[in-house]
């Protein structure tokens, strides 16, 4: 159930008179969302007063109080015309409640059943306002992208095995992705990518094909469409072709005959997503040909169908440590950069947040600023690969916001990231968001209870990036654990410290998350990151610490971005602390413009960190007998485990750069045991 709990208020008077007598839903189609609107609305009234209300769908008038919800153009049909409905766009919705017809109208059939869930989501916390407006989502483009393998497994998923795949086929029983598609749909997401992008092309046989329809028909009533992701060498080592020359003609062929046999089980399938050229993956590359040809090619074979390729821009080598001006961060500019404006206009790049993978801190992208004729979406990561795996709480809002606020001056002019992959920048109709989210059969989705905050979250941010991290995360805990206000502001300051207290004591100032970056990313390992080929280096030695990213002496990256942006790195007294070794090399003595030492800062901080994971643990233990026991439990062990493990953390990183550097901490905690 996630936050669609829907429990049952103990109703008020206030609460009872604004029961609906009788739902009206304008649309009597089993298949569409507008239908499933009037049944989410009949099973969530039920949860939250515990009566029964009946559902129709073909008249408008009622004799008593009653709840509307169908399209504005259902609703002229049917009803006649409305006043004052602003305008809606994408898939946008109008509510107003001040009426005792609570009127919920969707530009189309998904912004409809979005009403119905806002509408589902103010009773369930106890808000009877009336309210009168309209909502528009900032962009078309709201996914979530799962890595599922064929044979059930999920590639960075930590919530057990695979919704969709079992021993290389769909499963039998769906009960569980209609679960998931009336979570996706309740925060607004509309498309799904069932598979992992590291792909595997046996997705493409005809049983595999009937299987992918149904789960297109189990999802299609919550207005989610379904998205796959492609192996590039199909055509050869799937289709028996002896190239996958994006060019050649019998490749061109075979993609185009294979995007319409989908289509035949997917009529409204959303689009591709591919991975080509990145770790391993095949890619147009291999030919010779540019991932603006490798692209197009499936832009192509989708477009008479209306699809839209999501091509990422995860495209990286393996590099050479002792090359000072080696850099990973440089790679998407450098392979991205000279094909804009050569994609296909119904193509995507889609974009991970920051330059390298997914980290604690990172700056945004520069490939934000790069890109002026291409469409782009960002792309975050609900799944927590370097940030805990669910094993440790961190609210992701917080981080997220860096990116999706920062001001990428573009032109000298006002361009925060958010603006730019919307589309709104740079005038573009597609851009918007991908999440990677990587839910599985355990009841918990995601491995831990208080770890969904963050997908409901992601939803929110989709829609509105404007959103506030602390006000959709009250609303979640309000929707999950009721409203008890001593729950609501524990799990709330919970939540909030959480993700500082990740970074403190998992890689503070730029430095990355110091986990094992070559097979677990999970636990401490700050020797992983230097001496191998992956470009997540540290460049530690005895005396100095940091990456130089300078253009005057380092990397170049800097140079990356417009020029206030690349002034402002360039230079170290105008990099803010957070980023200054992803920025700098610096000596461990150093001088932060906080007053302590880069090394200090780093004892200090990881002691901090630690500290409130054991605080993390004690308030939530302040919750007993507030919360069920099962839940309660669950997330006791979790934090009881995360308590310790950020002690490992803590000793282990400030062990290493006490024994590299030889620099005592000024407190004396460090290099006792
Ligand atoms: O960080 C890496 C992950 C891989 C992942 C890759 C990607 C799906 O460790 O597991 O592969 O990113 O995003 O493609």
């Amino acid at each position: 159930a996630g936050w669609l709990r829907h429990a049952s208020l103990s109703c008020s008077h206030q609460c009872q008179s604004k029961l609906p007598a009788n739902i009206i839903a304008l649309n009597a189609t089993e298949s569409s969302p507008v239908y499933t609107a009037g049944i989410e609305l009949q099973q969530g009234l039920k949860g939250i007063y515990g009566s029964h209300v009946d559902i129709s769908h073909d008249k408008c008038q009622t004799p008593s109080a009653a709840v509307i919800v169908g399209t504005l153009e259902q609703y002229r049909k049917t009803c006649g015309s409305l006043k004052d409905v602003p305008d809606l766009d994408g898939d946008g919705f109008w509510i107003d409640t001040k009426d005792t017809v609570v009127h919920i109208l969707g530009s189309n059939e998904k912004g409809a059943l979005y009403g119905a869930f806002e509408y589902l989501s103010m009773l369930a916390q106890g808000n009877f306002s009336e309210v009168a407006y309209a909502t528009n989502p900032v962009a078309p483009i709201r996914w979530v992208n799962e890595w599922d393998n064929m044979d059930g497994s999920i590639e960075r998923g930590y919530g057990g095995p695979s919704i969709f795949f079992k021993d290389g086929a769909i499963v039998e029983d769906l009960t569980r992705v209609k679960q998931y598609a009336r979570l996706l749909a309740s925060i607004r997401v509309n498309a799904v990518v069932v598979n992992n992008v590291n792909a595997n092309a046996t997705l493409l046989t005809t049983e595999n094909l009937e299987g992918l329809g149904r789960i297109a028909d189990v999802f299609r009533p919550y207005g989610v469409q379904v998205g796959v992701s492609l192996n590039y060498a199909s055509p050869e080592t799937f289709g028996g072709l002896d190239t996958f020359d994006p060019l050649d003609a019998s490749v061109i062929k075979w993609w185009t005959n294979i995007t319409d046999q989908i289509y035949e089980h997917v009529p409204d399938l959303a689009g591709y997503l591919v991975k080509a050229n990145s770790e391993g993956q095949p890619g147009p590359l291999t030919y010779n040909r540019t991932l603006a040809e490798g692209a197009n090619l499936f832009a192509n074979a989708l477009q008479p169908h209306g699809g839209i390729v999501m091509f990422r821009a995860f495209v990286y080598d393996q590099l050479n440590e002792t090359n000072w001006t080696a850099d990973r961060a440089k790679a998407a500019v450098e392979f991205f950069k000279e094909l804009d404006g050569k994609f296909d206009e119904n193509v995507v790049v889609q974009i991970k947040y920051g330059p390298i993978d997914f980290q604690v801190r990172e700056p945004v992208s520069p490939l934000f600023a790069n890109l002026f004729n291409t469409s782009t979406a960002i792309e975050l990561q609900v799944t927590q690969e370097y940030l805990g795996q669910q094993s440790h709480l961190v609210y992701l809002p917080p981080l997220w916001k860096t990116i999706l606020d920062f001001d990428l001056r573009i032109d000298h002019k006002a361009s925060l990231t958010r603006d730019v992959y919307s589309g709104k920048h740079f005038n573009r109709k597609l851009g918007g968001s991908a999440a990677v989210v990587n839910v599985g059969t355990n009841t918990t989705w995601l491995g831990s209870h208080l770890a969904m905050s963050n997908l409901y979250a992601y939803g929110r941010l989709a829609w509105d990036p404007t959103d506030d991290p602390k006000g959709m995360l009250q609303d979640w805990i309000r929707l999950t654990f009721g409203f008890d206000e001593k729950v609501l502001d524990a799990i709330t300051q919970m939540s909030m410290e959480s993700w500082p207290a990740y970074e403190n004591y998992s890689g503070n100032l730029g430095i990355q998350t110091l986990t094992d970056i070559l097979y677990t990313h999970y636990g401490p390992n700050p020797a992983s990151q230097d001496d191998n080929g992956w470009g997540q280096w540290t460049r530690a030695d005895r005396t100095s610490i940091g990456m130089d990213r300078t253009v005057s002496n380092g990397t170049g990256y800097s140079g990356q971005y417009p020029d206030e942006i690349a002034a402002m790195y360039e230079d170290i007294d105008t990099t803010p602390d957070n980023l200054l070794l992803w920025f700098h090399h610096v000596n461990y003595t150093h001088q932060l413009h906080s007053g302590k030492t880069v090394i200090q800062h780093f004892y200090d901080a990881h002691y901090s960190g630690a500290e409130t994971a054991q605080y993390l643990l004690a308030q939530w233990q302040s919750l007993k007998g507030k919360i069920d026991e099962e839940r309660y439990e669950h997330v006791v062990r979790r934090l009881e485990y995360q308590a310790g493990h950020s002690i490992i953390w803590r000793d282990a990183i400030n062990d290493f750069y006490h024994n590299l550097s030889g620099i005592p901490d000024q407190f004396k905690r460090v290099g006792r045991h």
